[in-house]
């Protein structure tokens, strides 16, 4: 894959933060931290690190020079605690040595003191306390009080749902080095340079412009580093100031996976009523999010969760409700999907539940009540271009879904302990950041006199592709070859103000902007072309494979020959782009407004197989029909589609975060929190993309494609469920997810498992 690093990657010569050559001196950090949840600070005793070896500074929230004070959407978060502590995780004091090891152990030493107070990590708790993060939202639609009446059924529900842990390839990370008079750079593993710019700045009590943020790229974000990566290399920097040395932390799996924040657990009710033919008159749904200690952006992500409440249905009559509740867990933060996959896993358990209780097929009810053109969202927004049916039909075509229906049904009545199920997950994504502000790009186009090209822009390559896809966009625009290109790192100084790369939105806002630079390159070289040749239409001369054409005939001009004459003749050959997206707001009062440029569309169908003795279970198939407007890289996209279904599949199945009440993560190592592997993902994985589908706004027709796909890997929750009712028909399943092997064995034998529970307990007791 051209521009995707691929051989850089392959010989493990592609550089991350600790991988840029080391200045001399450079000195080694560690993080101590808080063992305790919530709990007052009587005493932080550093004086044993500091005399450890190797040992250079010891530093605590009294040295930080500026505003002790991290939080990104509210100022609740301190760098390092002052007073209290509210987490089990939460930075207190850093260690800075001349070997990493050395801090680590001098780290140890810290004793920290604390009058402890109560934990709560449960968010219904938090909720009845008061204990809440901004106000709850809600939007409405229709009347759902009067519709009620007109149900033939109202049913109600709960659900459970886990979080995450992002397990990005590369851990949390940064390294500051000292730069000329007061100044600092920072080479950080962030999705945010920007944020990380204006934190550094506000710790300090520095301007911005004497933090230089730079980012090369990520192995792997997924939203952990959108907000997350802040607090590391605000610490470097202090550590740097302190010193005047280059301070770099990087954190080991085990550190990063307790002290960072992962995607919300969620607990919601909901109510939803139907006519006798499964059509959805009514939906209710009052979700508590676990929000963690602080806000971070458990707000947005609350947002999105209500956006995506109704996943890829119309629904006439709505009350969403949604609060964000404060619990004394790791701050809780983005991950692909950004509360959305929450939101979309109540609609669809409501949606089983139907379909149980009427005895219709899942796929029916979901079926009658898609999305059609212009039909309204809770949000005020119209489904525009509604590729909802599209995807569906398409899905149910090529993968012959009522074959393939009846192959199952056909093995569950000739099998007894093993059962199949089959599931389908349209799915629905709106694209925009929802906070509309944050829409906007900025990229910057330098061609050398070579003919040779460099870009940067405000977004990060983290493996999604994005050079690859700025890089194909610029080739496309320009006429040339993709060898011509260069992507720049992500720089403060080149690219101010950016937003952080997230939302699925990086490649829409800067290849947008991409383009919007080159075109003002060819505005300035078109006019000179035309009068060099002394031809009339400047808008009629072209640029394809290197060559340049005027209204399509040879003129036997070489890009080469254009940008020297252009050089000779004093024309700039630099431009800077930038790129808002145009048409959306949203009215916060109103809950109204049109928050997205546009929806991308899917339809998975999955299909697994269950050991019902064991509740153990394989994912046989997954099959997807995705619109993704026109693919600038087929199979960068491809890749985006499988890793977001891995994710998914993993998040709604095995991956299984466990705090206790203390409030520790006992998940927290990758031996007690499992994760899909290759074995795990099906073997059977087709993914069609859907063809004339252009998207007018661009880049070049083409539809974001990071997050959406995540959400197919729902489907599997109700694949297994609909095993399990296969072999034991049931309608108090729990929609409690992930559904692991342990849990659908203890759902499937309940009655079984408390008989012998009883029986084991009459025994012991017996036996005293
Ligand atoms: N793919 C890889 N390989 N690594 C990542 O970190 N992040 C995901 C998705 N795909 C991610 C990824 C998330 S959460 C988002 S928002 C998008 O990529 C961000 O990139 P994009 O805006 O260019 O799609
Ligand atoms: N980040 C953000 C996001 O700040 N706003 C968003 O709407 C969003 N959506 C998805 C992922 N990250
Ligand atoms: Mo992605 S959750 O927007 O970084």
């Amino acid at each position: 894959m051209p521009f995707h690093d691929p051989e850089l990657h392959t010989r493990g010569e592609s550089r991350y933060v600790d991988d840029l050559p080391q200045p001399e001196g450079m000195l080694h950090a560690a993080v101590f931290f808080s063992p305790v949840a919530h709990g007052r600070i009587r005493q932080l005793d550093v004086s044993a690190a500091l005399e450890m070896e190797g040992v250079v500074a010891v530093l605590t929230a009294k040295d930080i020079p500026g505003e002790n004070q991290i939080g990104p959407l509210i100022p609740d978060q301190e760098l390092l605690a002052s007073e209290e502590v509210f987490y089990i995780g939460q930075p207190v004091a850093l260690v800075v040595a001349t070997h990493a090891e050395q801090a680590r152990k001098a780290a140890r030493r810290i004793s920290l003191q604390v009058d402890h107070l109560p934990v709560i990590t449960d968010p219904r708790e938090a909720y009845e306390k008061g204990e809440i993060i901004g106000t709850p939202r809600v939007f409405q639609l229709g009347d759902v009080e009067a519709a009620w009446e007109q149900c033939d059924l109202v049913l109600e529900g709960h659900c459970e749902i886990g979080g995450q842990e992002h397990v990005y390839l590369e851990t949390q990370r940064a390294r500051a080095v000292p730069a000329e008079g007061k100044a600092i750079r920072i080479y950080s593993s962030t999705q945010s340079p920007y944020a990380v710019q204006r934190h550094a700045a506000r710790v300090l009590g520095y301007p911005n412009h004497l933090i230089e943020v730079d980012v090369l790229r990520l192995g792997g974000g997924f939203g952990g580093k959108e907000d997350q990566a802040t607090a590391w290399a605000c610490l470097v920097a202090l550590a740097t100031w302190h010193t005047g040395k280059p301070v770099e932390l990087v954190l080991s799996r085990e550190e990063d996976m307790i002290m960072t924040g992962k995607r919300h657990p969620y607990q919601s009710d909901f109510k939803i009523g139907v006519t006798r033919d499964g059509r959805i008159l009514a939906f209710e749904v009052r979700h508590y999010q676990n929000a963690g200690a602080a806000a971070d952006l458990s707000p947005a992500i609350l947002e999105r969760t209500l956006f995506h409440s109704t996943n890829s249905y119309f629904i006439p009559n709505v009350r969403l409700f949604a609060v964000s509740c404060r619990t004394h867990l790791p701050p809780f933060t983005a991950f692909r999907g950004f509360g959305g996959p929450q939101g979309m896993f109540v609609m669809e358990s409501a949606i089983a539940r139907v379909a149980e209780a009427l005895n219709m097929p899942r796929e029916e009810i979901q079926r009658k009540n898609l999305l059609k053109e212009n039909d309204l969202f809770p949000y005020g927004q119209r489904a525009t271009d509604c590729r909802a049916r599209r995807t569906w039909d398409t899905a149910m075509e090529v993968y012959r879904f009522s074959e393939w229906k009846q192959r199952v049904e056909q093995f569950n009545q000739s099998h007894f302990h093993k059962k199949k199920g089959l599931a389908v997950m349209p799915i629905c994504f709106g694209i925009s950041f929802t906070a509309t502000f944050l829409n906007q790009a900025s990229a910057l186009v330098h061609v050398y006199t070579d003919g040779s090209v460099s870009i940067s822009t405000g977004g990060v390559e983290m493996g999604q592709g994005l050079r690859a896809n700025i890089a194909t966009i610029a080739a496309r625009a320009l006429g040339i070859r993709l060898e011509r290109i260069k992507m720049e790192s992500t720089n403060t100084t080149r690219i101010a103000n950016m937003s952080p790369s997230a939302a699925s939105a990086t490649t829409v806002l800067n290849g947008n902007a991409t383009l919007l630079a080159i075109q003002q390159i060819l505005s300035r070289l078109k006019p000179l072309v035309a009068r060099e040749l002394n031809v009339p239409d400047p808008e009629s001369i072209t640029i394809q494979d290197e060559k340049i054409f005027y209204r399509g005939s040879e003129t036997g001009w070489t890009w080469e020959k254009l940008v020297q004459t252009a050089y000779f003749k004093r024309v700039s050959l630099s431009a800077h782009g930038f790129f808002a997206t145009p048409g959306i707001y949203f009215d916060k009062q109103k809950e109204k407004g049109r928050p997205f440029a546009y929806h991308v569309y899917g339809t998975a169908i999955l299909e697994v197989t269950l050991d019902a003795l064991r509740g153990t279970y394989t994912i046989d198939a997954v099959k997807i029909v995705h619109d993704l407007g026109r693919p600038l890289n087929r199979r960068v996209d491809l890749g985006q589609v499988e890793g977001g279904l891995a994710q998914g599949l993993g998040w709604m199945t095995v991956e299984e975060l466990v705090f206790d009440e203390n409030g520790r993560n006992l998940s927290g190592a990758l031996a007690t929190y499992k994760l899909p592997d290759v074995y795990f993902m099906p073997d059977d994985l087709e993914v069609t993309f859907l063809e004339n589908a252009d998207e007018p706004t661009g880049p070049f027709g083409n539809k974001a494609v990071g997050e959406p796909p995540f959400m197919y890997g729902i489907g599997v929750f109700f694949a297994i469920r609909q095993a399990m009712q296969a072999f034991r028909p049931r309608e108090d399943y729990a929609f409690r997810a992930p559904l692991t092997p342990e849990r659908v064995l203890m759902e499937l034998h309940r009655e079984e498992i408390a008989r012998l529970r009883s029986r084991v307990l009459a025994t012991s007791s017996a036996g005293k």
